[in-house]
This record gives structure tokens, sequence and C-alpha cells, in this order.
């Protein structure tokens, strides 16, 4: 197929449309191919239908529940017999006695829900052609357009600077519109607002209508009473009112303006450029079909900044964090609830966040971080006799930390932990020593300190461990599973550095030192496999989604090629055993694994069954015609740890000279490492990058052909020693900040 790299770029009217827009020929008939906007508050899904327009919308602190403390209060006085009974190899009771006296009170948490439904009536638009439904990335605004005598265009988008939805129609204007209560099934549309509570949370949701000269706008806010976890005393119809006041002054033109200058200062900081077939001027739910037996590199583009677009339109500062789908949610029963999933999707979310160059997406983490530590701090008390702070496998909005569902994957004690390592990498991507004084230092501080408290000698080897805890979710209840032990030695490795930085608390650094070294190491068992408990129990046939040893490899950077080459062999024999095939979620790992593993052709493949059509029923990963990830059902992590796992393909920042004795230089942020192209598929032989970001505070553009490197070009934003890496050689940069660095084919 004919390929016309970088033609784009200079003629764009060459495409029928930009790269960076999906598009379909027909509307939405199920929930995931309508179309998303969001503004990390409110979330929309565009239907499209001509004549019965649809626009299902979320407001993200609409919760069952009330404030409410979910430690089980006094659980500590059984903690000690738990952890007896599984050194005495008596699983069962461990767990029977853990559910009976360890689990969260209640024993679930809270539901995310949906909030209601805008519907526009166009009884004269039944005979039409040029139907065309889009989302163009570029700009964050969804389009329905057709024509019936005239050419009429919706122009849907979700405005973070004025927290509206807001909808423009031009070429019609005889339309009925109104509102629907996604808890009120049943009931009347009600013309231009809805209001009612679900247990402790008010809502409210109000249209107002705005002809102009070239249109009419509909303006949608909604709020809560909502203000933290444990106040729930705002008013909502105040606060819609005021939002919409505010909007409705702007006016179409200036909100649109406003919309766009917002949006593009955080989506056009990356541009990638994979190629172009002529595959790519079909429309994406084709596309996604023909994927894997056609050559569409431009759809791998628009995947990966498709997963830009969705950390942007879920999670903007002030605002909640993405929870399992984002924000966007149709149903008051959602799988898993859409909470927040901590054992691998909460953090997958926020994989792309530095090294896809949306920095501050990952603040409302941090927010969440921040109430999870004084929640945390209760169960850590209340359940483990330890300081600091703990959280288990699960969140909600009320911010419970204890362990919910069922003691065998519910009691997994390193949530908390691996969420500091974010606070961490935030730190290595942008240099901000204020952030880590002031943010990520008291928080990373509380995890460790609840691991100095909480993790215990094993009997039989005689190292520190942590338990009772799982390997999520597979193995029940047991004793210093492989993860917990990788994750405690990378925060504890973390907190040393930092204090060093901040120069503060050196005896618990000293203490953290001698503790880390204690720490039962990786091991590797009679398969070659790195071993996921501390016996040797794996068994080569287990093809369970989770492959949680693997941490240590990705996102953790304590098994690497050069500095653990034995167990980096281990741990890839693992990833052999678990297979090709997976949920939505775990093939979003395998990408990043198999990047790191510096295998490009191998994460590829993975790629390639990601990119296939997906199915609820049959049950069927992929990709839904939205481009929504399929667990299945959707579930936004699988979309975010594509787009991490493609740009880890060409870039990886992390020290491959790392190994779990002490933190390197990179690693405490000291000097960088650029690793150029180190997992570039044979199927991506040309391409172009700009505005990724590597630890170390560096923007990186790479150009490359026919698989070589062309040039890239380094813009460190402080002095710092770099070793820039491709195609195994080396080369030694004293970089100064505010400099521009090119390196080429001389490497
Ligand atoms: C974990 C995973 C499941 C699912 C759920 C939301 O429990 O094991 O696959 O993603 O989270």
């Amino acid at each position: 197929m004919k390929r016309l790299l970088f033609l784009a770029a200079l003629s764009p009217c060459l495409f029928a449309q930009s790269p960076l827009t999906l598009w379909y020929k027909q509307p939405a008939n199920l929930w995931v191919e309508a179309l998303p906007v969001g503004n990390g508050r409110m979330g929309a899904m565009v239907f499209g239908d001509p004549t019965h327009e649809r626009i299902q919308f979320n407001e993200s602190t609409v919760w069952t529940g009330e404030p409410h403390d979910y430690a089980h209060h006094g659980a500590y006085q059984h903690l000690d017999e738990i952890r007896q009974l599984l050194w005495a190899g008596k699983q069962k009771e461990a767990e029977d006695l853990a559910e009976k006296e360890f689990m969260s009170e209640p024993l679930h948490q809270r539901k995310y829900q949906a909030l209601g439904d805008l519907e526009l009536e166009f009884p004269e638009h039944r005979s039409l052609s040029n139907y065309r439904r889009s989302l163009d990335l570029d700009t964050g605004i969804a389009a329905v357009e057709y024509d019936t005598g005239v050419h009429v265009r919706r122009e849907i988008f979700a405005s973070y600077s004025s927290n509206v939805i807001v909808i423009h129609i031009s070429g019609e204007s005889q339309f009925s519109s109104g509102v629907r209560d996604a808890h009120k099934v049943g009931q009347a549309l009600s013309p231009a607002n809805l209001a009612g509570a679900v247990d402790a949370v008010h809502y409210e949701a109000r249209t107002v209508t705005i002809p102009d000269s070239t249109g009419v706008t509909i303006l949608l806010a909604a709020a809560t009473n909502f203000k933290n976890y444990r106040d729930v005393s705002a008013d909502p119809h105040a606060r819609v009112e005021a939002t919409l006041a505010a909007a409705k002054a702007k006016g179409y033109a200036a909100l649109r303006a406003e919309h766009i200058a917002d949006y593009q200062k955080l989506f056009r900081r990356v541009s990638l450029d994979l190629g172009h077939t002529d595959a790519e001027k079909l429309p994406t739910d084709e596309r996604i079909k023909n994927f894997a037996h056609g050559s569409d590199p431009s759809l791998v583009a628009l995947v990966f900044q498709y997963g830009r677009y969705l950390l942007i339109g879920s999670s903007r500062p002030g605002g909640q964090p993405a929870n399992l789908q984002g924000l966007w949610n149709e149903s008051n029963n959602p799988p898993w609830d859409s909470k927040y999933t901590d054992n691998i999707n909460t953090e997958m979310n926020y994989w792309p966040a530095e090294l896809a160059n949306l920095s501050e997406c990952q603040l409302p983490l941090f927010d969440a971080l921040k109430d999870l530590a004084v929640s945390g701090a209760i169960t850590a008390k209340e359940q483990y006799n330890a300081r600091g702070w703990v959280l288990h496998h699960n969140f909600d909005l009320w911010r419970g930390t204890a362990p919910i569902n069922a003691s065998n994957h519910g009691i997994w004690e390193t949530g908390g932990a691996w969420l500091s390592t974010h606070l961490w990498e935030h730190y290595l991507f942008t240099g901000d020593k204020t952030f880590l004084r002031d943010t990520a230092y008291p928080l990373m501080k509380g995890a460790a300190l609840f691991f100095v408290d909480a993790m215990v000698k094993d009997p039989k080897t005689g190292y520190l461990i942590t338990g009772p805890s799982n390997s999520p979710e597979q193995g029940g209840l047991v004793m210093g599973p492989t993860m917990d032990r990788q994750i405690v030695r990378s925060l504890f490795g973390e907190v040393i550095a930092a204090g060093k930085i901040l120069g503060v608390d050196s005896q618990l650094r000293d203490q953290l030192t001698a503790m880390r070294a204690k720490i039962a190491p990786n091991m590797i068992g009679k398969y070659g496999q790195l071993q996921e408990w501390m016996e040797d129990k794996d068994d080569p046939k287990n093809k369970h989604r989770h492959q949680s040893h693997l941490w240590g490899v990705y996102p953790g950077s304590e098994i690497t090629p050069y500095g653990t080459p034995d167990l980096f062999k281990a741990a890839q024999q693992s990833l052999i055993f678990r297979g090709d095939e997976a949920t939505g979620w775990s093939m979003g790992w395998k990408v990043n694994l198999w990047a790191r593993f510096l295998d490009g052709d191998h994460a590829w493949k993975i790629l390639q069954n990601l990119i296939q059509p997906a199915s609820d029923k049959p049950a069927h990963a992929g990709l839904f015609p939205n481009l929504f990830d399929a667990h299945p059902p959707f579930q936004i992590d699988g979309n975010f740890g594509a787009t991490a796992g493609i740009a880890e393909m060409l870039l990886q920042s992390d020290d491959p000279h790392g190994t779990s004795t002490s933190l390197t230089p990179v690693q405490s942020g000291e000097a960088a490492f650029i690793n150029l192209l180190p997992a570039l598929p044979s199927a991506l032989p040309d391409g172009h990058v700009t505005g990724l970001r590597a630890r170390g505070g560096i923007g990186v553009e790479i150009e490359w052909k026919a698989g070589k490197l062309v040039k890239a070009v380094l813009k460190p934003d402080t002095d710092k020693p770099i070793t820039v890496r491709f195609a195994g050689k080396e080369k030694q940069l004293q970089a100064k900040g505010g400099q521009t660095y090119t390196v080429g084919a001389e490497l």
C-alpha cells in the first residue's frame, strides 16, 4: 500500500478528513458507538440521530452513598491470628476469619451514577443525505451534519473554562428539547431542568437556549451539593444558576474560542505521525475491523491521541480523578460500580499523563491522595495499629480505604504505596521541588510509615514481607506477594531520595534503608519464571489477566535489561506463559511490558489484539466503534494503557541499569536516560513524534525513517547529565537547561 508519510501535514486537503478525526456514516445505536466529550467534571455522549438526538450526560460527583468512614474499627486485634493461620498453611481459615473480622463496613463501596439525557427532536429531518457524525480530536468538538433541504450542523463540546456542555445547531431552528433524569426513568421529559437526590447527593441540571445569528445554542450545566468527601453542604441550584449566567453572558462564539484555546493548550503539545495509507480514508468503525489485516499506521496514532483526549476530558485540575469509565457512564448500576480500582486500573489511567505531556491532568489524582491519606490513616490505625495510611484495592467518592468485597482479594495492602509512586514520578518528570516538598513528600512518607509498622518478618526466611495481602486477584490471601514487595521497595527508595533532596528525616532514611535491604528479593522459580509469590508455586499454564509480579519491570524499574539481566529474562518468561490474549486493560499493560522488554514486534502483536472489534456479547476484548476500550465491558484503563504503551515503544526514560539495591542517579532525579525508539515495531518504520516528555524534565522530539533514527531533539528544563541511547550506542551530554540538543545518525 502506498505510504504518504508527512504529506498530510503539507497538504491536508488530500484526505477526506484530518487524521485526528473519528467519523461515521451513521448515528450511534449503542452507547459504545456514541462520541464522548468531557471537561473533567461533566461528560456527555453524543448519539447523533437526525430526528431524535440523544446527549447522555454525567456529572462526576453524582454517586450513591454519603460521607462515611469504612474502616473496620478494632480489626487490628485479629491481625496476628490471620497471619499465623497463613503461615500455618491454613489459608481458608485465615480468609474466613478475615471475612468476619477484617473487612470494610459496609462490605461494599458506593456507585458512580448516570445523571440524565438531553433530547432534541427534529421531526422534519426524515429525508436527508450526506450524513456524517464526527469527533475532531484537534478541537475537542463533536459534530453531526447532514443535508435536508438545508445543511444542518450540530456541534457539541464540553467547556472546562465555563463548566458547561455546549450544543450549537445551525441550519435549523425548529426543534424541541427536554431533559430526562436518569433516576426517574419513565417520567415525561422536562423542558429545561432536572433536580433530585440519590442518597446524600443532591443534584441539578439545567439548560438555557440562546438564539443568535448563526443558529441556536443550548447550554447544559449540572452540579451537586458535594464539596468534598466529608461535606455535602453546597447548593446545587445556586451553582448551576451561577454557571449558566456566566456562560450565557459569553455567547457561543466566545465559548467556542475559549474552549478551543484551553483544549489545544494541552492537546497540541504532542503530535504523532506514523505514516499514512488509503486505509485511513474509511470511517473509524471500518478501520477497526480492517486493522489486523491491513496497513493503517495512522489508526495507531489516532488511538494514541484518543487516550490523550480522554484524559483531558475526564481529569482536569479541581475535579475528580478518572474512574473506571473516566466520567462517562449511562448506568446507575455500572460494571464494578465505575469506582476507582487501584490494584491496576486507576494507576493505568495515569500512565500516559507525564510521558504524553498532560502532567497537570494527574493533579485530581493527587488531590484524591490527600483525602485518602486522611481516611487511610484511620484504616491503618484501626486495622493494623500502624502509623501512616493504607489503601486497599478500591476507593470511591467517599474515600473508602478498607478492604472490600471478599477477603481473598480485597485485602491487598499496597494501593496507597503504588499511587504514591506516581507522586515521585511527577517530580521526576517536572522537577517541581515545591510540589515535592509540599504535596508529594508528606503523602509518600505516610504511605511508607505504614509499612515500617505493618511489615513483618517471615518466620521461614527471615525476610521482611507484607501481609495479609494477595497477588491481585488470584491465589487468595497470602503473606508477602512479589508485587507488594516490589512496590514497597520502590516507595522506600523514593522516600529516601526525596528526603535527601529536601534535607529532612535523616533518621527515617536510615531506618528505611536498613529495612529495604531486608525485604524479600525477587526470586526465580523452577520454570525459569519470576515467582509471583514467596513460594515457587506458579503454574506455567496460568493465563490470568493480572501479571502483578511484573510490576518491577513496568511500571516499576527494579528489573531491567542491564541491571538485573537474569530477573529480566525470568520476568519475560512469566509474560510468555501468560500469553498474548487478555482483557482490555491487561493488553494495555502487556504492550507496555513488551516495550520494556525491548521487543517492539511483540508489543505490536499485542496492539493488534487490542485494536480489533470488541463486543460485550459474546465477550471479546478490543475497541468499540467509538474507540472505547473493552474489558469487556467498556473500561477506560485499556485506552490509557494503549496510549502509554505506544509512547513507551518510542521513548523510554527509566534507567535500564536499575536494580533493587538502591536508586540509581537516574532514578533519583540527578541524571537522565533517554532511550530512543527502544521497541520500535517493524510495522512502524517511519514516523515523527513531537512533545513527548522524559524523566529529568526533558521535552523530546524523534524522527525516524526505515527504522533508523533521523534525529532526536532534546529540550531539558534544567542542567543535567543525560545519557542518550539508540540501537545499542550511547552518547553522554552535559545538558544546560533551556538549551536544545539535536542528536542524529552519529549515535
Ligand atoms: C480488577 C480487575 C478486573 C476489572 C476490575 C474493575 O478487579 O481484575 O478485571 O478490571 O478491576
